[in-house]
């Protein structure tokens, strides 16, 4: 095993190369190379990711120190079509032991590659590298994320992102989406922000709430146009509940865990628990500026400060943003932190630095 010491090179695109367990493929990077077709047909993509100490800053000075995969909270976002063959080699730049389980994938016939420590493989130690191979099926939105230590590693370190897998035959709501965005909620505990190999225990007292590693008012605006459809994915990233309320619209429940529900549920609040995932559609029917915000009170809160934590805000088009009032009157605007571009562009692993952390020596 090499010595690993491309802190830097978070992600490098393999050469073309023969995979044991699932055909030959060519390469697709974060450079977002189109995928190759194996002789069976199906794409192939073939990624690399490292894991890295960083520490990210979750809002004010508030910071917390990360294994990041790809060194960034939350990880990069792997973007296929339902059956494709997906390797991913890992390497561990971190002193601690980890893994990737593949949430929501079945692995049919791949068991070994679930990613769970002592039962599907030995955890990947610090020096090491491990590589996955598997087809990505079913459709849906998925993720991926340490099985090693999860009251700490998924809890409370960052570690976890999108998976998504886009389905051979989208349905009629998804031909209608103008929007794809990313909700990853997780909550934090200061006690452990700088103790790495530490932290998530019975009794943790957690006073910082994310969406997408940010509480607000370092989240962003969702902006949209009247007649956008939005398609929003939540996903409980961490160990917690968040009872997800939008205001001003009433929203289709249409997707749970990945996949379709038969009558979709219409709503304005959903809770969304720990490793859950629930797709929501939007009509955007009623101009104005509307409050998404996680309706657990205190998940609105940075540590003892109110007006915090989960909270966003859809601005419509045309409506003025310039109220001296308005909190986000003068935001610079950060596009992408919902992954919403990545989505649209080609399939395979996109990367985002506005997730990405200072690394830790
Ligand atoms: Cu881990």
């Amino acid at each position: 095993m090499p010595k690993l010491t491309r802190r830097d090179a978070v992600f490098t695109s393999l050469v073309a190369g023969a995979l044991p367990v699932l055909g030959a493929v060519s390469s697709s990077s974060a450079s977002a190379r189109a995928p190759s077709a194996s002789p069976s047909g199906r794409n192939s993509h073939k990624f690399e990711m490292n894991i890295e100490d960083t520490r990210i800053t979750l809002v004010g000075n508030q910071t917390f120190h990360t294994f990041a995969f790809g060194g960034q909270v939350p990880a990069p976002l792997f973007h296929v079509s339902e059956g494709d063959l997906v390797e991913v080699t890992l390497n561990n730049l971190t002193t601690l032991p980890h893994s990737i389980h593949w949430h929501g994938i079945l692995q049919r016939g791949t068991w070994q590659m679930d990613g769970v420590p002592d039962m599907t493989q030995p955890g990947i130690q610090p020096g090491d590298s491990f590589t996955y191979k598997f087809v990505a099926e079913p459709a849906g939105t998925m993720w991926y994320h340490c099985h090693v230590n999860v009251n700490e590693h998924v809890a409370t370190r960052g570690m976890w992102g999108p998976f998504i897998i886009d389905p051979k035959r989208p349905s009629k709501v998804e031909r209608e989406v103008t929007g794809d965005y990313i909700l990853m909620f997780s909550e934090w505990a200061s006690a452990w922000a700088a103790k790495p190999g530490q932290g998530g225990v019975p009794g943790d007292v957690f006073d910082y709430f994310t969406i997408n590693g940010k509480s607000f008012p370092e989240t962003q605006p969702i902006r949209v146009r009247e007649g956008d459809v939005l398609r929003l994915r939540f996903f409980g990233a961490g160990g917690g509940f968040h009872s997800i309320h939008i205001h001003g619209h009433v929203f289709e429940i249409a997707f749970k865990d990945g996949h379709e529900l038969p009558a979709p549920i219409k709503a304005d609040t959903v809770l969304v628990g720990p490793g859950e995932r629930y797709d929501i559609i939007i009509r955007c029917d009623n101009p104005g500026r509307w409050m998404i915000h996680d309706h657990i009170d205190h998940h609105t809160m940075n540590g003892h400060t109110p007006h915090g934590g989960v909270m966003t805000v859809i601005e419509y088009d045309g409506i003025p943003r310039d109220q001296s009032w308005y909190h986000w009157g003068h935001k610079e605007f950060v596009p992408d932190f919902y992954y919403e571009q990545s989505l649209k562009k080609p399939h395979g692993i996109h990367t985002n630095p506005n997730f990405k952390g200072v690394p830790v020596a």
